[in-house]
């Protein structure tokens, strides 16, 4: 089986729906994860221990996902120098305005490479990870190449009434 390179983790189960989109590019572009709740608030013991791991178990990049006060991105890019992708999940209350905020604005020295709110962050947080991995995987890399040049065939010259 292939090395697992890329964390997914996200605060909640009901983060699952967005997350599995970052997921699903990577089944596309066969890129091995592994997915993972980790709270920063539920579960912080967790989240130290996967923080404190991360480089040591061969992870390239980790997506992290949260909604509300999403503390999970920046709390895991304080904890490895893993390079952290982070995604504000849509919220009832506040559209994901609050999970963009809690997510972008990170003080110097601890990134957070911040995506869209919902599922097309999600999306392009997939394709983040794999243009990272891509760098050094020459079949990746083609894989990818591929993936975006589909995406931009699909697109019609002009638009067509319902
Ligand atoms: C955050 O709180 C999670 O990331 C989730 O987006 C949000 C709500 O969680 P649940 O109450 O649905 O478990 O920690």
């Amino acid at each position: 089986m292939a090395e697992i390179q890329v964390g997914i983790i996200m605060g909640s189960q009901s983060d699952w729906p967005t997350m599995r989109e970052a997921a699903n590019i990577l089944d596309e572009l066969g890129v091995a994860y592994e997915a993972k709740i980790v709270s920063a608030h539920r579960t912080p013991d967790r989240l130290w221990d996967y923080g404190k791991t991360a480089a040591k178990r061969g992870l390239k990049v980790i997506i992290a996902g949260a909604g509300g006060a999403a503390h999970l991105p920046g709390m895991m890019a304080s904890k490895t120098r893993v390079p952290v992708v982070g995604v504000p999940v849509q919220t009832k209350a506040l559209s994901g305005v609050d999970s963009l905020y809690s997510i972008v604005q990170m003080p110097k020295g601890f990134p957070v490479a911040t995506m869209a709110i919902g599922a097309a962050g999600a999306a392009n947080a997939g394709l983040m990870a794999a243009g990272i991995l891509a760098t050094h995987d020459d079949a990746l890399a083609t894989r990818l190449d591929a993936w975006r040049e589909a995406l931009s065939a699909s697109i019609p010259d002009e638009p067509q009434d319902d």
